[in-house]
């Protein structure tokens, strides 16, 4: 901060400020200390959801509005330090999005990519492109940006999903376009299990053009899978200190994150685990699948259950202890943080 300069200075100062107002400018010693700061202080808070207390609303929801007329019937997560922005982080929205039996979500695209974690329910699709993959709890489900989408509920159940979307990123950058289907679901092109079998079968077409660009051409990656890979991990090999077992979701065709913009991962922590300490940049969203816990955000502390979400902001300190065996989904801005060289990471 600048020192405390004498009344005829700091007078002199104002009147020049205000002549410089006039004309959109801004004296960049007043402000400096706030643009370059030591460390992140994010206005993002550290919040958990509760899916007991939140369900009967999501279910309300269903009452009150059909997923037709809603076109998306989500009741957004909205971080309590970013009230009214639709952002669980400055980067990221989060939402929890119902789908009830014979109901549908028209088609549209959009230049933010979505992703689905399934939080309740199994029956419902999602359609991408022309090939539909149906839900189940922990399933981890991609929307490519500008990919034609829809969803239905042919089941019996209401589904119940989180979706994850870059909104703030494209917003940053005023690159958000979209567009309506013409009708209100797209037609069917493809069978159930095509892009697994095309790309997510540790096979490729040879002329593997990659149809979604730099997202995974597989768009389903189901929980059954995931869940055995991490069952495997744990009898083989000793747990990470900070996060237990912990994988991310790759594009097959690149080796990379999931999504150019989100990264989405899968972790267990075996019954008892206290994990240590640490912080990364990539505010953080959880889901969690399985297990019950406790999770401490710098100061604060939620006891968690399956189904419950949670949010962890840039550099807050995270550690969990797993009262059972505990498997949780998440999800954050770091493929867009490693590609811009900012993204890092403090154990301990
Ligand atoms: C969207 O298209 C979906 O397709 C869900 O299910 C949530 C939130 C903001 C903007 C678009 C969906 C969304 C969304």
């Amino acid at each position: 901060m600048a020192s405390v300069p004498k009344p005829e200075t700091a007078s002199a100062r104002q009147e020049f400020y205000r002549r410089l107002d006039r004309d959109n400018l801004a004296p960049l010693w007043e402000v400096l200390h706030d643009l370059v700061i030591p460390q992140p202080k994010p206005a993002t808070l550290p919040a958990l959801w509760k899916y007991r207390d939140i369900r009967p609303y999501i279910m309300e929801s269903g009452r009150l509005i059909s997923a037709r007329e809603a076109v998306r019937r989500v009741l957004i997560l909205e971080n309590p330090g970013l009230r009214g922005q639709s952002a669980i982080t400055r980067s990221l929205y989060c939402g929890l999005q119902l789908i009830l039996p014979g109901e549908v979500a028209p088609s549209h695209r959009h230049t933010q990519s979505a992703l689905r974690f399934i939080v309740e329910g199994s029956g419902a699709y999602t359609a991408v492109e022309g090939e539909r993959t149906t839900m189940h709890p922990g399933d981890f489900i991609i929307t490519p940006a500008w990919t034609w989408h829809d969803h239905g509920n042919p089941g019996s159940e209401p589904v119940v999903w989180m979706d994850g979307l870059d909104i703030q990123i494209v917003a940053l950058f005023d690159a958000q376009f979209a567009e309506t289907y013409p009708e209100e679901m797209q037609p069917v092109t493809r069978s159930e299990g095509s892009s697994a079998a095309r790309y997510g079968s540790n096979l490729a077409p040879l002329d593997a053009i990659a149809p979604f660009g730099r997202t995974s051409p597989v768009f389903s990656y189901p929980y059954a899978r995931s869940r055995e890979a991490l069952a495997t991990l744990a009898k083989n090999g000793d747990p990470d200190p900070c996060h237990g077992w912990k994988m991310r979701f790759i594009n097959p065709l690149s080796g990379g994150h999931a999504m150019p913009t989100i990264g989405a991962f899968i972790q267990l922590l075996p019954a008892g685990m206290k994990s240590a300490r640490c912080r990364s940049t990539d505010s953080t969203v959880y889901s969690v699948a399985e297990g019950t816990g406790k999770v401490k955000i710098a100061h604060a502390e939620f006891e968690f259950e399956p189904r419950d979400s949670f949010v962890v902001p840039s550099w807050h300190a995270m550690s969990v202890e797993a009262a059972e065996e505990c498997v949780l989904f998440s999800y954050s801005d770091r493929p867009a943080q490693l590609a811009l060289g900012l993204w890092r990471e403090l154990r301990g």
